[in-house]
């Protein structure tokens, strides 16, 4: 791990900056571990929290063996939600606040009560369709794996449709993500992780590595179940087969 805290934070300035500013910045400097990765995503995320925001969950990223390919990479990534990124099903999106979003259907998990080190498996209770809205902040949306873990995992923003109690088998359900009725991308649950509820345990195995807290109603997002669509004005819409939709209206630009 880099030794120079010095170094981390001001990476992480830059990109908490990159963020709200809505300016694209240059990718991080070569050397950096997925450690020293996670070191600046949490100091990202402490200056949102200063700010006012608060923990609303967490989400996995590189779920799926064609984003892993396309991105070339090989390992599921975490990063962090709060309240200031939710939107309500049905609600708008101000595209103007991010650089280059663009967005994944997904399935969300409840998780039940608030998580212990005892916990050997995250207690859900709940599961629902899933909008992210993911937006690098690099130049390009071009990043390097520890460049995205830094970015807290290209995180913006996500709308959770109406939750369903556990029991639908998502193992390879059809999905379907629309834009003003059309369809944008079709695909199955089974593209994350070859079933949704291997996300679990993946992402309680790095939360606890990394000293991330889930508490009793936070929302997980298991990870997009097709290819990342650019958010367009209009509405935008993930249809699951038994499981339901969510949608979020882009506004602006
Ligand atoms: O949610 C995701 O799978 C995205 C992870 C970050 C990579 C990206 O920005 O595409
Ligand atoms: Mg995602």
């Amino acid at each position: 791990m880099t030794t120079d805290i010095g170094a981390l934070a001001r990476a992480a300035e830059r990109l908490d900056t990159a963020q709200h500013t809505v300016s694209p910045v240059e990718q991080l400097p070569d050397g950096l571990t997925p450690a020293d990765a996670y070191a600046i995503q949490d100091a990202v995320i402490a200056r949102r929290l200063e700010r006012g925001e608060r923990p609303a969950g967490l989400k996995l990223g590189f779920t799926s063996k064609a984003k892993m390919a396309q991105m070339g990479v090989s390992e599921v990534i975490v990063g962090r939600l709060t309240d200031a990124m939710r939107v309500s099903d049905g609600g708008d999106v101000p595209l103007e606040r991010f650089i280059h979003p663009r967005v994944e259907p997904e399935v969300a998990y409840r998780i039940a009560r608030d998580v212990t080190t005892d916990d050997e498996e995250l207690p859900v209770d709940a599961v629902a369709p899933a909008l992210e809205i993911i937006d690098s902040r690099y130049r390009d949306f071009r990043f390097s794996l520890p460049d995205v873990i830094a970015d807290n995992a290209s995180s913006a923003a996500f709308v959770v449709g109406a939750w369903q109690p556990l029991g639908v088998d998502l193992g390879d359900l059809a999905v379907r993500l629309t834009a003003d009725g059309a369809t944008v991308e079709t695909g199955s649950t089974s593209a994350i992780l070859g079933h949704p509820d291997r996300a679990l345990p993946a992402l309680l195995e790095i939360a606890r590595r990394q000293g991330m807290p889930l508490r009793a109603g936070h929302v997980v997002l298991a990870g997009g179940a097709t290819a990342a669509a650019p958010f367009p004005p209009g509405r935008v819409e993930v249809h699951v087969t038994g499981l339901g939709s969510a949608s979020a209206i882009g506004r602006g630009r």
